[in-house]
């Protein structure tokens, strides 16, 4: 077959990998290594974690039969192999883009894909339970779980392994330990894994010495005997203390991850054990693209590049005008001045900006692997001792450890701060990492402030007020620009209060709104000023406490009151003042403008705020509407508000 022939057009589900000679599957590998790299500096991705997995996935889909076997990808940012295997390689140039292929695996996009993933650490737990499942429906079909070194720095992970080594399930379980997490790899367990890797060692001297002693002629037995005994002690030495083996795992490995015939031997062999096992994959993240081979951490997740240049830098000189960005020069200027304040993040160093708080307060900073819940207690007990610790966790990682912060954090009334970055929508990554459930989870808990600014100065003027504050608070911004200053920005923190961007007492219409979509309102009411609908806007600043004398009056003053925000309806800021305005009696209507209460999926974040009515136009529709039915002309309409 011609080179330029399409071995992936041939492929449209695994059993066909049974077709190709090895030379071709490994012209294949090559095949989806090119496709990766175009498409994602197309539609941006996860693109090293990708690279790094191309032979293995082969070698899984040579070896187990899925879909009646199940693998479960950890976090599902290393699919896209599995993606063009089974079947979506026609469709793979839709990748992360609104109605296209997700960037995770979806159940309900394949039968391929076993288990929606997108959070790290549970494919253990999944795997463990399908292959529970299937044992009890009477099958015996396998199940794999393929986890990356850095998602087994998650928790749950653990509970899962010390819960399979007890059911002794043939569980299968693939451990791609590339070194790396999103950055270097962190912890007693990386270091742990590099040693493992030196004794692995055993396992190819085992091999080795194996196939020699058996060809040796006549003294072969003989000395074989000899080679079992001496195994024995090599083994004491290097194979009795590995903990997966304690509990209750065969260990095999470390395996070297990029050739796809030792790679599916020793699947064969595993899938044949009728017990748990790790396999230990060595994988080299961005293999096969010089640009991620070399710096694996920037192309962890990228957005468009080219693929003959790479990614560009940022300009000299640029400013990250970024929320995240102002985050970052917030919380150095802060620590400059108070040597109390320290940072802890979860295996997000780089996306939460504390990087140069890093570089700068290296004894300060504790990135403490992918573990939220072990983040916000450890953050619990710097504050018990006098810290001002500083969690900076993206708003859906949050939703790992609202039991910490209930429990470790705010019953203790600790002066715990969060940073919750990414809170909204976000772009392309879908259902998974939406930042909507923050303030419908939170707002209900005793003791927490939560905050949210509209902009640079509010953001660092609010760090600055919950470093003063006695107890827990939490900031949420939006990933995103943060907008050009306004003199409102600048005013003074009122615990409670908002703040009056627009106020000119007369308007019939108030929008009061949460910091992220101070751009989409002020858009609106431009909009709603040239339909000769004025509005005032109220930045709502303090989503908790909330100064209810205050709001109660705005709810009597205007005739409608608009709370918009970008989160969850159920349980949201919205529903809340609802709640308050009715109690009250308050004049005004109320009208919630929200997220909504199903989970959204992948698009941009603009896209998705339009969607949702929450752009500039969406809102003022909305206004309109109302407007419309208090002039008697739309009363259809009003039942939709
Ligand atoms: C609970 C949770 N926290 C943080 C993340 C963000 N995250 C995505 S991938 C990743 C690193 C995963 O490292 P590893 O499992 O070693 O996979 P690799 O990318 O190195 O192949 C992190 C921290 C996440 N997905 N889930």
């Amino acid at each position: 077959m011609a080179e330029s022939e399409s071995l992936l057009a041939r492929i449209q589900g695994p059993g066909d990998l049974k077709t190709l000679s090895l030379q071709e599957l490994n012209r294949l590998a090559r095949e989806i290594r090119h496709l990766i790299v175009s498409t994602v500096s197309r539609n941006g991705g996860h693109l090293a974690s990708n690279l790094g997995v191309v032979e293995l996935t082969i070698a899984l889909h040579l070896v187990f039969k899925s879909p009646q076997d199940k693998i479960v990808w950890d976090v599902g940012h290393q699919c896209y192999t599995h993606k063009l295997l089974t079947g979506r390689a026609v469709e793979f140039a839709s990748l992360r883009t609104a109605g296209g292929l997700a960037g995770f695996p979806k159940t309900a996009e394949s039968l391929h894909d076993a288990f929606n993933t997108g959070h790290a650490s549970t494919s253990i737990s999944a795997a463990l339970g399908l292959l529970a499942g299937e044992r009890l429906s009477g099958g015996r079909n396998r199940v794999v779980a393929v986890i990356g070194d850095g998602a087994l720095t998650g928790g749950q992970a653990y509970e899962a392994l010390s819960h399979a080594g007890q059911l002794g399930l043939p569980l299968v379980v693939i451990l791609n330990d590339n070194k790396m997490s999103i950055g270097r790899n962190v912890g007693g367990l990386s270091k742990y894994l590099s040693r493992l890797s030196m004794k692995g060692y055993y396992q190819s001297f085992r091999r080795h010495f194996d196939a020699m002693a058996k060809r040796l002629p006549f003294i072969g037995d003989v000395f074989f005997a000899a080679v079992v005994r001496l195994k024995r002690a090599v083994k004491a030495v290097f194979y009795t203390d590995n903990f997966f083996v304690d509990l209750g795992f065969e260990y095999v490995g470390p395996i070297e991850g990029h050739t796809i015939q030792r790679l599916a031997e020793v699947l064969r062999d595993v899938r044949a054990l009728n017990r748990p096992v790790v396999v230990h994959v060595i994988t080299h993240k961005g293999r096969g693209y010089e640009f991620a081979e070399h710096d694996p951490l920037t192309y962890h997740g990228v957005g468009t590049f080219s693929v003959n240049q790479g990614l560009d830098g940022p300009a000299e000189g640029a400013r990250d005008n970024s929320f995240t960005g102002a985050f970052s020069r917030a919380i150095l200027a802060a620590a400059r001045n108070d040597r109390r304040i320290t940072a802890v993040c979860a295996a997000m160093e780089k996306g939460t900006g504390l990087a140069p708080f890093k570089k700068e307060f290296p004894d300060r900073f504790f990135d403490v692997g992918i573990a939220e819940g072990h983040a916000v207690t450890f953050a619990a007990g710097l504050a018990v001792r006098g810290r001002r610790p500083v969690a900076a966790i993206y708003s859906t990682f949050m939703q790992r450890a609202v039991d910490q912060v209930i429990h470790d954090v705010c019953l203790q009334n600790l002066p715990v701060i969060f940073a919750l970055d990414r809170s909204g929508f976000v772009n392309d990554d879908g259902e998974t990492h939406q930042g909507l459930f923050d303030i419908a989870l939170f707002r209900t808990v005793p003791n927490l402030t939560i905050l949210a600014p509209a902009s640079e100065t509010e953001l660092a003027a609010m760090l600055d007020w919950a470093l003063t504050a006695a107890g827990p608070c939490m900031i949420r911004y939006p990933k995103g620009a943060c907008p050009p200053e306004d003199a409102a920005f600048h005013r003074p923190l009122e615990k409670g209060r908002g703040v009056w961007i627009r106020e000119s007492g007369k308007a019939p219409c108030c929008l009061a709104f949460t910091g992220s979509l101070y751009q989409q309102v002020m858009e609106a009411a431009a909009i709603l000023d040239a339909r000769n609908i004025p509005a005032d806007c109220y930045n709502l600043r303090f989503l908790k406490p909330v100064d209810e004398a205050y709001l109660t009056d705005i709810m009597n003053r205007y005739a409608l009151v608009v709370f918009i925000e970008e989160g969850v309806k159920s349980g949201g800021f919205g529903e809340y003042a609802a709640e308050l305005g009715s109690r009250h009696c308050c004049k005004g209507k109320i009208l919630c403008l929200t997220a909504g209460d199903d989970f959204v999926p992948q698009g941009k974040r603009g896209e998705l705020l339009s969607q949702a009515g929450l752009d500039g136009q969406g809102i003022a529709r909305r206004v309109s509407e109302w407007v419309e039915y208090r002039n008697g002309i739309g009363s259809a309409l009003y039942r939709t508000l």
